[in-house]
């Protein structure tokens, strides 16, 4: 018998990812959606842009936090003073400014039960290891899956008060109907008194906007054109990534930062698991990305109109990020 010899080609393609990618590059005008940014290098490509001086939001948002934490899980925790706290995580990443709320809570109740949920069983590991080593009293229970798909929470005990975190103004990836189609399904999740804490990006003026998705070092360059080098290897594309160019547009009259990449001339590209071939014009581009920025009052006006309560919100100095408490009732 011959043994079977898989090539490169031949290897299980995500069929996941194939559905995404073949209806984005056939629709016009061309797309493909944001999850596909993180893979390992992906991943870690975002991990060096939150450190980025042009990118304000992680920092600004951590700092928010810093100051309000122990606020905020008190006012989760209300009007039961006695209440305890059961924190979830979505899109938990490395959580790692989640560590400021953990803090606060293991100093109100001393244990907390910790449950993030990422689609990445790799991040998730590194930060179960590095919270267990770093907050004594958090008892860390991952959940890897893909919570757009929706989700299910054990419901909480007696005695106990879910809060929800959905930080990182990961919520700005969606189209304002799908934010509060998701938002519904957290709220369907939570019994009344449990708490959702969302963080959302606010409108600044558009030089600060730009700079944070076109940074001078060209991290957000290569984060986006990273999408490309994916294609390459999960499907057997043959992209040049330098025959694309990175573009972030702010569109006003959407309140969203976009992302494209650019085709610098006309071309072909084949991609060999989906047996397909895509044409580009000079200046076609694939748009990958939706940030939405909020007014301020808009991401309460969207909890509202989800079935929560708005029950508190803090920004920086500055005004430039928002972090909502809002509660089932
Ligand atoms: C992880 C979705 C919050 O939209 O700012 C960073 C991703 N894109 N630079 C964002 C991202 C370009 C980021 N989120």
């Amino acid at each position: 018998m011959v043994p079977a010899v898989s090539t490169s080609t031949e290897t299980q393609v995500d069929e996941h990812v194939a559905l995404a990618v073949r209806a984005g590059l056939l629709a016009a005008p061309k797309r493909l959606p944001p999850w596909l940014f993180y893979d390992a290098a992906g991943s870690r490509l975002f991990e060096s842009i939150t450190g980025l001086p042009e990118y304000y939001l992680t920092r600004t948002e951590r700092s928010i936090l810093a100051r309000h934490a122990e606020e905020m899980v008190e006012r989760a925790a209300q009007p039961s003073r006695n209440a305890r706290l059961r924190i979830a995580e979505l899109g938990a990443g490395s959580a790692d400014k989640t560590r400021l709320l953990l803090k606060a809570a293991v100093a109100r109740q001393s244990e907390v039960v910790y449950e993030p949920v990422d689609v990445s069983a790799t991040a998730l590991l590194i930060a179960q290891a590095r919270i267990e080593r770093e907050i004594p009293g958090v008892q860390v229970r991952p959940l890897a899956m893909d919570y757009t798909n929706g989700f299910a929470l054990d419901p909480a005990g007696a005695g106990e008060r879910r809060l929800v975190l959905y930080i990182g103004s990961s919520i700005g990836n969606f189209e304002p109907d799908e934010a509060a189609r998701l938002l519904r399904k957290v709220r369907a999740q939570l019994a009344p008194g449990d708490g959702l804490l969302l963080g959302v990006d606010l409108v600044k003026d558009e030089q600060t906007l730009l700079a944070a998705y076109d940074d001078a070092a060209g991290v957000t360059a290569a984060f986006n054109k990273n999408i490309l080098t994916r294609l390459n290897r999960d499907l057997a594309a043959d992209f040049d990534t330098a025959a694309f160019a990175h573009r972030a547009a702010w569109n006003r009259a959407r309140s969203r930062m976009e992302m494209h990449l650019v085709s610098r001339a006309p071309q072909r590209i084949r991609l060999g698991a989906l047996d397909l071939e895509v044409e580009f014009k000079a200046g076609e581009s694939i748009h990958t990305e939706n940030s939405y920025k909020y007014a301020p009052g808009g991401a309460e006006a969207m909890l509202e109109s989800a079935g929560f309560t708005a029950a508190g919100s803090w920004t920086d100095a500055r005004g430039w990020f928002s972090v909502c408490l809002a509660k089932a009732e």
